[in-house]
């Protein structure tokens, strides 16, 4: 599991070299504006249940044969494992955003989840239209700019967006 410090040093230590300026400049940057990072992960944290909740909602009303008898979510043993998995997976693109990098969502989460979701039957694509409304709320919430001090936070949204796509499309 790698944060965006550890990444660097692991990548110029397989190559044996000393850092670059770019990569301390990059970093540099990034630090310079880790409060949004940090914002961002506080509002969606505290969010998570109604983020969770909202999008499955909005899953079932499109795809209402998830939770018709016979449907992968049907019956409340498995429209809890749903949400569960739905929480999971925000709780892991959380970790990825607040360390900068993708390594902890792609290595604890997504690896081996679609195989996992073909054997038990579950529909990927589903999953991933639900992973997509999440991140919809979720950018929202973080790029709400009600009570803070507007700035230009389109570099950190677009990271935000890029794991909750990796989620996406790890599973569709
Ligand atoms: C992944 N999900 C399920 C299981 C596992 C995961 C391992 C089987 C064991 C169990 O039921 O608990 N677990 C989950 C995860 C990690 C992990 C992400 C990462 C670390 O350890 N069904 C639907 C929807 C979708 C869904 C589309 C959006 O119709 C999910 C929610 N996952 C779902 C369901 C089950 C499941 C299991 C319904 C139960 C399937 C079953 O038992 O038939």
């Amino acid at each position: 599991m790698f944060d965006a410090f550890t990444k660097v040093v692991s990548q110029a230590d397989t190559r044996g070299e000393m850092l670059t300026g770019s990569q301390i400049d990059a970093l540099n940057a990034m630090v310079a504006e880790s409060n949004k990072r940090m914002d961002s992960v506080n509002r969606i944290t505290s969010n998570s249940s109604k983020i969770v909740a909202d999008a499955a909602r909005a899953l079932f009303a499109e795809q209402p044969q998830l939770i018709a008898p016979g449907g992968n979510a049907y019956t409340s043993r498995r429209m809890a494992a749903c949400l569960r998995d739905m929480e999971i997976i925000l709780r892991y693109v959380t970790y990825a955003i607040f360390a900068g990098d993708s390594s902890v969502l792609n290595d604890r989460c997504l690896n081996g989840l679609r195989e996992t979701y073909v054997a038990l039957g579950v529909p990927g694509a589903s999953v991933a239209a639900g992973v997509q409304k999440m991140k919809d709320a979720a950018i929202a919430m973080a790029n709400d700019r009600n009570n803070i001090t507007p700035g230009d936070c389109s570099a950190l949204m677009s990271e935000i967006g890029s794991y909750f796509d990796m989620a996406a499309n790890a599973v569709a």
